[in-house]
């Protein structure tokens, strides 16, 4: 498939990482044993290792301290998940019940602490400094935007410009981490550096409106949108466009209402398929592409190589992916 087309060049580093990752998590406490061992065995895309062991190797080669760096950024995403099921009280994770569900609040709470310890301990391996310190502010980055997405949900207005805010903090950081730690552990100029920072931001830009669509659509073929984000108080790109385009003022009763988590499932519903009949979902997409296009044209510098027409083949899946 197209995930292992994009893999292909980088399936030796792949398989370190995956050891190293292992490893890492290795411990002796039954709970932690048992809880990490369910955490271990729900696979991922491995969205975010992919991207760090192909912008090292764009930039120069992958290195111990790449291994270290791809370990550190997954581990503190796989503790950013577990706490953030906590905080939207969600009992499902790809597919799968949540640490929250199966054992409880406070075990989740623990076991996130106890991957956000490994992470920097392994961020510690790099044996870079720089490394350490982009870690340490993406978990600074990573509770901002949760926080900010927090206070959000009272607030009335309906902005694109706090949606961005919101987005580049929990997901285009995470992504930008993962660039600028390969470019680091490339040994990239400063210029490269900067590259590989704002084509990570723009990567991950696009995941999160892409993120954001699905929430829009069943994954049945026929049947009613799904609305999770809404349902959470959660106004995304599609329907702040047609919130801010509409001069029904009802519309914008009903946004605030959402965002009040008073809203019914009907009329949740009727906010999805208003946002559908004016051209939310298109308005986002195009969003989506101008950052596509943004990310791909850091790359034209570039002579055309295996790990460059992956990196293509990367975002081009991040915009076109059916989940
Ligand atoms: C996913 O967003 C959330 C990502 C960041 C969570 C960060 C937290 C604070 P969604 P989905 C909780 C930092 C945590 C540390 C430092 C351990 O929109 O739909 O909730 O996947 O995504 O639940
Ligand atoms: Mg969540
Ligand atoms: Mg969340
Ligand atoms: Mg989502
Ligand atoms: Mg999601």
């Amino acid at each position: 498939d197209r995930l292992s087309q994009i893999k292909s060049p980088i399936n030796t580093d792949l398989e370190q990482f995956k050891e190293l990752f292992h490893t890492s998590l290795d411990n002796s406490n039954p709970l932690l044993k048992e809880v990490l061992s369910h955490i271990k065995q729900r696979k991922g895309k491995m969205m975010r290792p992919i991207l760090v062991l192909l912008i090292a190797r764009l930039l120069g080669k992958v290195t111990s301290s790449t291994l270290h760096a791809a370990v550190s950024l997954e581990l503190l995403h796989t503790a950013s998940l577990v706490h953030d099921d906590v905080v939207d009280e969600s009992s499902e994770r790809r597919g799968q019940a949540s640490v929250n569900a199966i054992y409880n609040n406070k075990v989740s709470i623990l076991v996130g602490d106890y991957l956000l310890a490994t992470c920097l301990y392994q961020a510690a391996f790099s044996n870079n400094n720089e490394i350490i310190k982009v870690v340490s502010q993406l978990g600074q980055d990573l509770s901002e935007g949760e926080l900010l997405q927090l206070s959000n949900v009272s607030n009335t207005e309906i902005s694109e410009s706090v949606y961005f805010d919101v987005i580049r903090k929990k997901t285009a950081a995470l992504f930008a981490a993962c660039t600028q730690t390969a470019a680091l552990s490339a040994d990239a100029t400063p210029e490269q550096l900067e590259m590989a920072r704002l084509f990570g931001e723009y990567t991950g830009i696009c995941f999160q409106i892409k993120d954001d669509i699905f929430d829009y659509f069943d994954d049945r073929e026929v049947g009613k949108p799904t609305g999770n984000d809404m349902r959470e108080g959660k106004l995304t790109l599609p329907a702040i466009h047609a919130i801010n385009h509409s001069d029904d003022f009802s519309v914008k009763e009903m946004a605030v209402k959402i965002k009040a988590g008073t809203a019914t499932v009907e009329e949740i519903t009727g906010m999805i398929n208003y946002t559908k009949k004016n051209m939310g979902i298109e308005y986002a997409t195009q969003v989506m592409m101008d950052y596509h296009s943004k990310a791909i044209s850091l790359l034209a510098d570039f002579p055309d190589s295996e790990i460059k027409r992956s990196l293509v083949d990367y975002l081009d899946y991040v915009v076109d992916r059916k989940k």
